[in-house]
């Protein structure tokens, strides 16, 4: 795991920043100046930094770079594009306890997600999109690059949802504009001075800082091809409304309540160690958390034991001590909405089980917990918390499982539990959403494609379909079919 040498590195890289991060436009980093974002470290409360906050003209300044750097890019051999991603995977990879750490103190998740979870998955994604830039030109021969790109991400996974919206966007010939979400900049800093260190032609990625208003500005920019977004169901709404009738390609991955459901065949324990996966890992901040578990009625107050009893294990505090499992929540601002839902949920009358866990006085931590005694009806079963807590039902029969599954606004992720794989897999086809793991829970992979039904959003990310939303066909070549040599 990443030494202690590796935090005095990421100290000292920050305090050599402490002035203020600037944009990334054009292959140049600006000063920060005008209206700066205090960025802090959640699990300390210690300011970490400022970053600058994009206006109008900055955002365009970086859309014309894009703009310009589009023609040369996507001319560009898929080999050619391909060794540029190979030597940001390399290059990330050399650089992991260093990206590990920076992350760990911006967002206050532990080192060991970010350093055997988030980390590992960017180089993985931008090797997995290596090979697609090498493949695209043969593979989709009527397609081009859909052209300059706007990308606006959240702060759950920093680094990872920026290499989710890049590596597909170059593979394919696109330039891209990205925004960080303002309460987490810093892997992205450190990302844009790895991308002048392998010399990435200048503009093919533009990072511009910022918050809502800048976010808002790039998505409305008129010379953008492409919006792709990810974070709250309500901003997707306001994005969606904001450009419609624009002719802009858009893609939306927002929330979910994800169903996790255990059949009363399932291997309890292994089901236990599941929740511990989806509704605590990354302290439940994570868009396809399976934050609604159902349980057979049978099964129902042994699991609910078992499950009490491991919850009391977890170790809560310090992200970067390698022992912890669950670290800050992002902001206290987060913390306050996660605790205004709890005690929604109490007002309601379900029962609120916390582990008990002594916080430590500073920060945001937020203890891990499940409701029991809910009902359908009640908000926790239906509004995403997006912290540790999940809440639960009863079910009897498996079409009960399937209708209080399908009995979301949402359609992102689910999980089955079940020793009896045919079961498990006929249930899993009746439930409406973009992935259903089988006694499995937050499984990602490049290759997979990734996104959510109804109010989740649309379009995927990973994989072949992912590729294809960042690909358009030409209105001259539509209609006919050029078929690889
Ligand atoms: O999200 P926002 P917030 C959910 C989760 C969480 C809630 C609020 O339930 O509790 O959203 O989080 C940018 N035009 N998710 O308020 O505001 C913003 O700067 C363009 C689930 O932090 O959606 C940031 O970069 N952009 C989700 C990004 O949108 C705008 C992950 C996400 O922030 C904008 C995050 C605008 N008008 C939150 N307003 C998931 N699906 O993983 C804001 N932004």
């Amino acid at each position: 795991g990443p030494a202690p040498e590796s935090n005095s590195e990421v100290k000292a890289w920050l305090q050599a920043r402490s002035a203020g991060l600037g944009h990334y436009i054009n292959g140049k980093f600006t000063t920060a100046e005008g209206e700066l974002i205090e960025v802090s470290n959640p699990a300390t409360e210690e300011v970490i930094g400022r970053v600058a906050k994009g206006n109008a003209g900055d955002v365009d300044a970086a859309v014309r770079a894009a703009r310009a750097a589009l023609p040369k890019w996507s001319a560009f051999s898929g080999h050619e594009r391909a060794k540029y991603l190979y030597a940001i995977a390399r290059h990330i990879q050399k650089r992991e306890r260093f990206f590990s750490v920076l992350e760990t103190m911006d967002n206050g998740k532990t080192i060991r997600e970010t350093r055997d979870i988030d980390i590992p998955l960017v180089a993985r994604h931008f090797y997995h999109h290596a090979g697609w830039a090498e493949l695209v030109a043969d593979e989709f021969p009527n397609h081009a690059p859909v052209g300059v790109c706007g990308q606006i991400i959240p702060w759950n996974f920093p680094l990872l949802m920026l290499a989710w919206k890049v590596a597909p966007a170059l593979a394919a010939g696109n330039t891209v504009v990205i925004k960080p979400a303002d309460l987490t900049p810093m892997t992205a800093f450190a990302f844009a001075e790895l991308l002048s260190e392998i010399g990435l032609p200048p503009g093919v990625v533009n990072i511009v800082h910022g918050d809502g208003e800048t976010g808002a500005a790039i998505a409305g920019h008129p010379d953008i091809d492409k919006v792709a977004f990810t974070g709250s169901t309500d901003v997707g709404r306001i994005i969606r409304r904001q450009i419609a009738g624009s002719g802009k390609k858009l893609s939306l991955e927002l929330g979910g309540k994800s169903p996790f459901i255990v059949l009363e065949d399932a291997d309890l324990d292994a089901a236990v160690e599941g929740v511990v996966d989806a509704v605590w890992f990354n302290q439940g901040e994570v868009c396809c958390a399976g934050s609604r578990i159902l349980v057979q009625e049978g099964i129902a107050p042994r699991f609910f034991e078992k499950l009490k009893s491991r919850m009391a294990t977890l170790r809560v505090g310090d992200p970067l001590d390698k022992t912890m499992d669950i670290g800050a929540v992002v902001s206290q601002k987060q913390l306050a909405r996660i605790k205004g839902l709890l005690a929604t949920g109490q007002v309601e009358g379900a029962t609120l089980n916390l582990a008990p866990v002594d916080l430590p006085k500073r920060g945001a931590f937020c203890a891990p917990g499940f409701f029991t005694g809910t009902a359908p009806a009640h908000t926790v079963s239906q509004v995403e918390i997006f912290g540790p807590v999940a809440t639960s039902l009863t079910f009897r029969t498996l079409d009960e499982a399937v209708s209080l599954a399908n009995d979301t606004r949402y359609g992102l992720a689910a999980s089955v539990w079940s020793e009896n794989v045919n079961r498990a897999i006929e249930l899993a086809a009746r439930v409406k959403a973009g992935v259903v793991w089988i006694n499995a829970t937050n499984l990602f992979d490049a290759a997979a494609p990734f996104g959510g039904y109804r109010e989740s959003g649309f379009g995927r990310e990973g994989g072949r379909s992912g590729l294809l939303e960042y690909l358009t066909i030409p209105a001259d070549r539509q209609g006919k079919t050029r078929t690889a040599p």
